[in-house]
């Protein structure tokens, strides 16, 4: 698929700092030691309804990923997907008499608006789990064949699954135990409990084909994919038997990442499949995580409508930690808009106190494990100093509204 449009990213002087991220794996914040091209695979949406702030927030902590990373001169190799058939699509297209094609086309549309709108660098790969169909029946296929994957026992639709016995580190990315593991994807679209598996926690690779429910035909018979080995077959394609970061919300722990890992790890005997397995928290309203299937939403695409800055969307969610869960409201954004107000004024000025600290400063924040909320209030305090007492460098407001812009895709102007 084609991804949003390219944002420019103004030239900082000197150099960023190496990243430092927290490893859901090992629960620590450790340095991300990308080589010169940093590769990173961040999940994309389930297109079956708009994009809301728990999203941006999430895609926004990898922004600031890809935007250190190119601040410290890496050259960043960005994957994403689209997962443009699955079960929560063709449920929601049955119900609102939809086409689950037009459905999914339409809410891939208002993302990649959205993405652009709010100044989020696009995936390099941009690929949809329908135009990826032969890579993930392939890569089933070859499970089958080493034996890390088996047909279940079902004369009607011998579904493929695969063995979460197959790698020895199994359970190592959540660090969950099996009962736990069994609860999770029970809620999150797994099926522990259908007879015939292995293990509760073995996921489905491959859904022979349904009556009444698209398929495509491959080596496998007639079908479509799960949903982990769709996430695997794209990054393993594109990025190589080991990548740099695996991204998503904190939602896809388990058990999408701890099975994505286990197949690509299955499959070329490399472990660990990431060095880091970072995680965005969870937003709710009204006490609730924001989410498509409980309704309770914000949608970026209706803040845009009611005239609000983007800008101010974006410092809305930077002004919370990326691993932290919080609760929307509405003041939030009012407060960013005051924010940016002021920051706009501040970097309109004719000079300012000098910017060359700010910028050194911001850059530690960043490389701490993404401490977007402290950078925050640097820039906060350097635009109070600039309207209170003005200071005499000329070169600073421009310095400070291209930092703003570089590192946290904050546009001032
Ligand atoms: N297509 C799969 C990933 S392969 C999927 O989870 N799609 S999604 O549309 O449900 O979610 C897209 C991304 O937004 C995921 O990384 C998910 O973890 C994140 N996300 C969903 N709800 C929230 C929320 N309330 N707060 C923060 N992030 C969220
Ligand atoms: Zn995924």
């Amino acid at each position: 698929m084609q991804a949003w449009l390219d944002t420019e990213v103004p030239r900082l002087p000197g150099i960023g700092q190496p990243l430092r991220l927290y490893d859901t794996a090992t629960g620590r914040i450790r340095p991300t030691a990308p080589g010169a091209t940093a590769s990173m695979y961040v999940c994309g949406i389930t297109p079956y309804d708009a994009t809301h702030l728990g999203h941006a927030a999430t895609y926004l902590a990898f922004d600031l990923v890809n935007r250190a990373w190119r601040d410290a001169g890496h050259d960043v190799h960005y994957v994403q997907n689209v997962t443009d058939i699955d079960d929560p699509l063709l449920e929601r297209a049955i119900r609102d008499q939809d086409d689950w094609v037009v459905l999914g086309m339409r809410e891939t549309a208002l993302f990649r608006e959205d993405m652009a709108v709010l100044r989020v660098l696009p995936p390099r790969h941009y690929v949809g789990a329908v135009e990826a169909m032969d890579e993930i029946a392939e890569l089933v296929g070859k499970l089958l064949a080493s034996g890390a994957a088996y047909r279940i026992d079902d004369p009607t639709y011998p579904d493929a699954y695969f063995d979460s016995a197959a790698t020895p580190d199994f359970g190592y990315v959540s660090g969950l135990d099996e009962q736990h593991m069994i609860e999770l994807s029970r809620e999150r679209g797994g099926d522990p409990d259908r007879p015939g598996k292995r293990h509760p926690a073995d996921a489905l690779l491959w859904r022979m084909a349904r009556p009444d429910e698209p398929s495509w035909e491959s080596d496998l018979g007639a079908g479509r994919p799960g949903w982990h080995v769709e996430c695997a077959a794209i990054a393993l394609n594109r990025l190589g038997t080991q990548i740099d970061v695996q991204g998503g919300g904190s939602d896809l722990i388990f058990p999408h990442h701890e099975l994505g890992a286990a197949h690509a790890e299955a499959h070329t005997g490399v472990h660990p499949f990431a060095r880091h397995y970072s995680h965005a928290g969870m937003i709710s309203l009204d006490g609730e995580k924001m989410s498509k299937s409980r309704g309770n939403l914000v949608f970026v695409s209706a803040l845009r409508r009611d005239g609000v800055d983007p800008a101010a969307i974006r410092l809305t969610l930077l002004a919370h930690h990326y691993r932290s869960d919080w609760e929307y409201v509405p003041a939030h954004l009012e407060q960013a808009q005051d924010r940016l107000g002021r920051w706009q004024q501040a970097v309109a000025l004719p000079h300012g106190p000098s910017a060359t600290e700010l910028l050194e400063a911001v850059r530690t924040r960043l490389a701490d494990d993404l401490d977007a909320p402290g950078a925050l209030q640097l820039i906060e305090a350097w635009a109070d100093d600039a309207m209170a007492t003005g200071g005499d460098d000329p070169a600073a407001p421009a310095l400070v509204r291209d930092l703003a812009d570089a590192l946290l895709g904050v546009r001032l102007s």
